[in-house]
């Protein structure tokens, strides 16, 4: 029988909820299909930062390059700054093992509560985001701190390869899933250098996919056709700070943070991906066994009525509809 390595990392808050709910779930999974999944728990995050002054040991990336997958929970505590939390876990993960291919479908199940007034129409958007360059490129610094004439500059980076990349991704996954169209969004009317340069390469990739149709947006448009229009979009590409932005656009659209899974590839396998929930760690309800998917107020009952809103009217529906998005999702990732 197969087994895979995964290595999970809770993580923070919430991070550690979920990733209970989501390993019994793969253990579920593991039965029913027929392999064995190693697990081993890595207490990574704020608190190891709080003990010991990292997010991770030394020789974290080393250990985890061994796994054949990371099941991530989050990152984010009060008492550390939001910076060190992601550089010091998060974001050297993405680059090291060149997960390169953040994908976040979103589809909106049947019966999901959504803020939209317009409810009968399918939403059904993969959102593919460069992940390991771009404005996350942590190029920069500060001079003359805490004066008046301190100085801080933090430059994007888009690199032919990252840049080719990425989009050539998002037109393979629209190749493979037999999807109608895939949107690229910018912002080249101010951004004349890095953003004409990625048009550019978007204009030459899509010419090797004919069947595709294209479009180019710039950010601002593109964040309230998601809200006016979100049915209108099928598979996105974006740098990674916009791709970023519009996935909490796309997720709230479809029912909210909780249900918004992220895959972190690496489409060459040469590197374990990484899996988390987009959200964070949710300080707030930290601890108190209440996070679930679904929205809504405070206490027991509205506890299970969140849990009965991520069902819907129809739970049959909805289990439908997730099992769907699942074999959407899964097919995403490895196109
Ligand atoms: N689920 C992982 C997590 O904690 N995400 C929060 C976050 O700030 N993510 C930033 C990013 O995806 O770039």
């Amino acid at each position: 029988m197969k087994q895979h390595r995964i290595a999970a990392i809770p993580g923070d808050g919430i991070g550690r909820e979920v990733v209970a709910e989501g390993v019994r779930v793969m253990e579920a999974a593991s039965r029913k299909f027929g392999f064995l999944c190693a697990l081993e728990d890595l207490p990574w995050g704020s608190q190891h930062y709080l003990d010991r002054g990292r997010m991770m040991p030394d020789d974290a990336l080393t250990r985890l390059a061994a796994f054949d997958a990371i099941y991530l929970g989050a990152v984010g505590h009060p008492r550390v700054p939001d910076h060190t939390t992601l550089n010091g876990l998060l974001l050297p993960i993405r680059r090291t093992f060149e997960q390169y291919a953040n994908v976040r479908p979103t589809v909106l199940f049947p019966g999901v509560a959504t803020p939209l007034a317009e409810t009968k129409r399918a939403i059904d958007i993969v959102l593919v985001r460069e992940n390991t360059e771009g404005e996350y490129a942590q190029v920069g610094g500060q001079v003359h701190g805490g004066t008046e004439t301190e100085v801080a500059v933090q430059t994007a980076v888009f690199t032919r390869r990252g840049t080719e990349r990425i989009i050539r991704f998002a037109f393979e996954l629209a190749r493979t899933q037999k999807r109608r169209a895939v949107t690229s969004i910018t912002k080249s009317n101010a951004q004349g250098h890095s953003m004409t340069f990625w048009d550019r390469v978007f204009r030459e990739v899509a010419a090797e996919f004919p069947e595709i149709e294209t479009s180019s947006i710039l950010v601002d448009a593109a964040a309230m056709e998601l809200i006016r229009r979100p049915w209108s979009f099928d598979v996105i590409v974006a740098s990674n700070l916009f791709g970023d932005i519009l996935s909490e656009i796309t997720a709230t659209v479809t029912g909210g943070l909780g249900l918004a899974p992220s895959a972190n590839l690496d489409p060459t396998r040469r590197h374990p991906s990484m899996f988390e929930p987009v959200h964070g760690s949710a300080p707030d309800i930290a601890g108190r066994g209440i996070a679930n998917p679904g929205r809504g107020g405070r206490g027991r009952r509205a506890r299970d009525r969140r849990a009965l809103n991520f069902c819907g009217p129809r739970p049959d529906r909805a289990m439908a509809g997730c099992y769907r998005a699942n074999g959407r999702f899964i097919r995403a990732l490895h196109p």
